[in-house]
């Protein structure tokens, strides 16, 4: 299911609403995409040790096959750190069109003793309606992002599809990981023309509503967001 984005009804709202022509969101399997979406790379939520694992990264790895894993071995041996990203070649997914998987490694949400600590930071407010850009994980997770699109880029990415990093396994909050995926995206085609397009892939119509909370209510979180 493909689900269009709420378009600037105001004149004053257009340099914020440029980019989303180019934004997009589709509920379903990142490695099973609409042919018709002619998506030409996908990034992956991998771990560090970039050789596979469950959620998104076990799926991408079984429909790319054992040459994905080979190849990170070989090229990638020190696998990637926590906020960064690197590119392999797409192995089975060529057979869909997909050139090229963009691996980042998202943070793992803070918990102690199960109480989350995410908003470390001094003076951080304390809960999840709070300014982005307060934590550390906040910080690491627009790492990835950044990275994904500079890799992009660099390989001539046409259409980039994104899953929601660090919200499975790594219990990043969900609306927060939304708003932080989404600013970043925008912040980039506002300045670049590369990629052409980006679509969030979502895993279940709930995952795709906090994509949209987050596109709807940008006026008020886009402002008051820490930059980093
Ligand atoms: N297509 C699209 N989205 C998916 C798919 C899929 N096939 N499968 C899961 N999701 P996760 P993380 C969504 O756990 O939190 C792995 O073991 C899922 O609903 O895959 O970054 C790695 O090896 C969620 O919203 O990634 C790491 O060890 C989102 O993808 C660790 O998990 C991310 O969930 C990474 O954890």
């Amino acid at each position: 299911m493909d689900l269009s984005l709420p378009q600037s009804p105001t004149p004053a709202d257009d340099a914020l609403d440029g980019p989303l022509a180019r934004l997009a969101i589709h509920v379903g399997d990142i490695t099973a995409l609409p042919a018709g979406l002619r998506v030409d790379a996908i990034a992956n939520a991998a771990n560090e040790t970039l050789l596979g694992g469950g959620g998104v990264d076990g799926a991408i790895h079984r429909a790319a096959g054992p040459d994905l894993a080979e190849h990170c071995r070989t090229h990638h041996p020190g696998g990637c750190p926590t906020g960064l990203a690197k590119h392999t070649p797409a192995f089975g997914l060529e057979r869909q069109g997909i050139r090229h998987i963009l691996h980042a490694v998202g943070p793992v949400w803070p918990q102690e003793d199960g109480h989350e600590v995410g908003y470390a930071m001094p003076g951080a407010p304390t809960d999840d309606s709070a300014k982005l850009g307060y934590t550390h994980a906040d910080n690491l997770l627009a790492s990835c992002y950044v990275q994904l699109f500079a890799l992009a880029v660099r390989h001539g990415v046409r259409h980039l599809a994104l899953p929601a990093i660090s919200t499975g396994v790594y219990r990043f909050p969900k609306p927060r990981a939304a708003r932080i995926a989404f600013g970043h995206a925008h912040g980039h085609l506002h300045r670049h023309e590369h990629p052409e397009r980006i679509t969030f892939v979502c895993f279940s119509d709930e995952d795709a509503k906090h994509y949209h909370d987050a596109i709807q209510t940008r006026g008020e979180w886009m402002a008051n967001r820490r930059r980093v």
